[in-house]
């Protein structure tokens, strides 16, 4: 039977918020502070922006009493990633006049502005509506971006799931006007009429809920790390529908074992036609039953745990007209992107331009501006940070090649440095406990030196850091991923699925990064000497036993090598 638990303090605040409203339109003309106020930081993630502050100078501010450095990160959303030339141009002009002059493409196939002062919200969001995009539901209580494969050269499949995304995004989102008012000036609902929000509530979810869409074999979206993916099943080049996963998800508090990443369970098959019912009722079985009480135990896994996967199903069926069929048989390769350019049959081509860590400034803001500027194909941002531009037309290919190589967007990569990510850590997260964009890169160069050392330079292996337990760049489905401790320290994880289909392991802790190359190279020896054929570095750790495998987040904790523990 359920105890009755006090509501944790944030459902309070969306209560009490006038659906979305609060007083952030108040707080943006207060000019004595950069800040807006405590309750109001919780309500402008539903619009797609955080309060934050600039750590680096957070104490020589804190001496000289004066008030943290605030500025706002803002989150867009597009679901896809997809977005026109003319929009990339505006999205540039928009982070050079608004925010801190760099583009951050994100974890979730969208951008990151960062180091916006408070005055200059509203000109950002006009901004962004005067090009047909917007920030709605980017960060909240929500379903946020939809993200979907990456996979042009395949143009009508790209176009059906590219298309799913967008429904889906615009069939979840908040029906509250709150937005339009608050950022466009939008004439407050005439007459007394009551908005309402049918699918998410009044108090919308308990949690962030994420959706992503994988068309095999690529799983560059992580399918298995949301609270929902589909996994396109294709028969004769058609999209027959999808099946149905649950439950995944990376976030975990360092020292909590109640809290751990969490692998998705694949719970049916729908046709393509009822993927959007589906989601529906899956995300209102979430929002009459997810732990509205603690926001650390409040994710779709810990429902799905709560009450067991058979019980969920049943709740989710129950809602369905047409219920869950059996799943169907797929294959995955990957998690990366593709390297490189790639033709479709139509003729046009494709080019993964490998963005580090997704930070886009500087020489490669130049060159990706001067190839915006020629108005050809479309930019389609990945789940990996990289950014793809699709539909080049042949005509048009030559041009961008020598763009390309003039401004360096084309520069080859070690496979280990193509299948790296970091989260943003470090100066602007406020969550952040160690580096990680900023440390990520220097780290994979003294790693590179060492798989020099054995001749596994193209070896294709993921590693993630974070600079928090939180997961933001998906570690915990790594073959290496690295999760800060206290600043220059991270635990250091091993096994994961080249794949992303299997959760890693906690091999060694709190090392710093000459111990981590040293706890690294030694093994990339063994891989270079003693892997089977085609074996992924993930495959190799758990088939020599250097980690147990994790077959279910809630053995994650389990299982560790000796030493370890504790
Ligand atoms: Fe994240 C919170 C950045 C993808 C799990 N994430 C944050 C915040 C907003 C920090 C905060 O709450 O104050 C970070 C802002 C940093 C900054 O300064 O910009 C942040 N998350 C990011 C991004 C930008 C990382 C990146 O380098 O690309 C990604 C933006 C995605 C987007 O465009 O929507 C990002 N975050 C993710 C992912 C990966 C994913 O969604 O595929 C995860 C793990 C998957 C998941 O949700 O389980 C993730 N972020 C979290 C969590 C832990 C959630 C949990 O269930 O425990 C937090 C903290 C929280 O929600 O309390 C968090
Ligand atoms: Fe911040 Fe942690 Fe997310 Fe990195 S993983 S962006 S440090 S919340």
């Amino acid at each position: 039977m359920d105890i009755e638990r006090p509501l944790s303090a944030n459902e309070r605040i969306k209560a009490a918020s006038n659906l979305l409203r609060g007083t952030i339109a108040d707080g943006l003309t207060v000019a004595e502070t950069g800040a807006l106020a405590d309750d109001d930081t919780q309500l402008t993630k539903f619009h797609g922006f955080y309060q934050q502050d600039d750590r680096d100078l957070r104490a020589e501010r804190g001496k000289q009493r004066m008030e943290k450095a605030f500025s706002f990160m803002v989150r867009m959303r597009v679901p896809g990633g997809i977005v026109t030339p003319a929009q990339w141009l505006a999205i540039e002009t928009l982070a050079r006049e608004r925010a801190n002059g760099t583009i951050r493409l994100t974890t979730r196939e969208t951008v990151q502005f960062h180091g916006i002062l408070k005055g200059n919200l509203r000109p950002l969001m006009q901004g962004l509506d005067a090009v047909a995009l917007d920030t709605i539901a980017a960060c909240g209580d929500v379903n946020r971006n939809v993200i979907a494969t990456v996979a042009p050269w395949q143009p009508h499949l790209q176009t059906a799931i590219a298309t799913l995304a967008r429904d889906l995004s615009a069939h979840l989102l908040p029906r509250t006007r709150a937005w339009h008012e608050i950022w466009l000036g939008e004439e407050k609902i005439a007459g007394g009429a009551v908005e309402d929000e049918p699918i998410l509530g009044r108090t919308y979810l308990p949690r962030k809920f994420k959706i992503a869409i994988a068309l095999p074999p690529y799983n560059d979206v992580d399918v298995f790390a949301h609270d929902l993916g589909l996994i396109a099943i294709v028969e004769q080049g058609e999209i027959l529908g999808y099946n149905v996963v649950v439950g995944g998800g990376m976030g975990m508090t360092h020292g909590e074992p109640d809290t751990y990443p969490r692998i998705g369970d694949t719970i049916g098959f729908c046709k393509a036609a009822d993927a959007i019912d589906v989601a529906e009722k899956i995300v209102t079985v979430q929002r009459d039953h997810g732990d509205r009480s603690n926001r650390k135990h409040a994710r779709l896994k810990y429902t799905i745990d709560d009450m067991g996967l058979d019980r969920f199903v049943a709740l989710v069926n129950d809602r369905l007209t047409v219920k869950l069929a059996p799943a169907k048989a797929f294959a995955f390769t990957s998690t990366g992107d593709r390297a490189g350019w790639a033709e479709s049959p139509d003729g046009t081509s494709h080019m993964t331009v490998f963005i580090e860590n997704g930070r886009i400034q500087g020489k490669a803001m130049a060159g990706l501006h001067a190839i915006a500027v020629l108005g050809t194909g479309r930019f389609i941002m990945t789940a990996n940070q990289n950014l793809v531009l699709a539909d080049i037309p042949p005509a048009d290919r030559p041009r961008i090649e020598s763009l390309l190589a003039e401004y360096g967007l084309d520069r080859p990569v070690s496979g280990l440095r193509r299948h790296a990510m970091a989260c943003v850590a470090l100066p602007t997260c406020g969550l952040a406990l160690a580096e990680s964009e900023r440390y990520l890169p220097d780290l994979v160069t003294r790693l590179e030196d060492e798989l020099d050392r054995f001749g596994l330079r193209d070896a294709n292996i993921t590693i993630r850091m974070t600079g928090c337990p939180n997961g933001c760049a998906r570690p915990y489905v790594s073959e290496i991923g690295l999760v800060g401790r206290t600043p220059g320290i991270y635990n250091l994880y091993l096994g994961g699925a080249h794949e992303g289909v299997r959760l890693n392991k906690l091999y060694r802790r709190d090392l710093d990064g000459d111990a981590i190359v040293a706890a690294l190279s030694p093994l990339f020896a063994l891989y270079a000497t003693h892997r089977a054929s085609g074996e992924h570095f993930g495959d190799f750790a758990i088939r020599t036993d250097i980690v147990q495998a994790t077959t279910a987040g809630l053995n994650f904790h389990d299982n560790l090598p000796a030493g370890v523990e504790g």
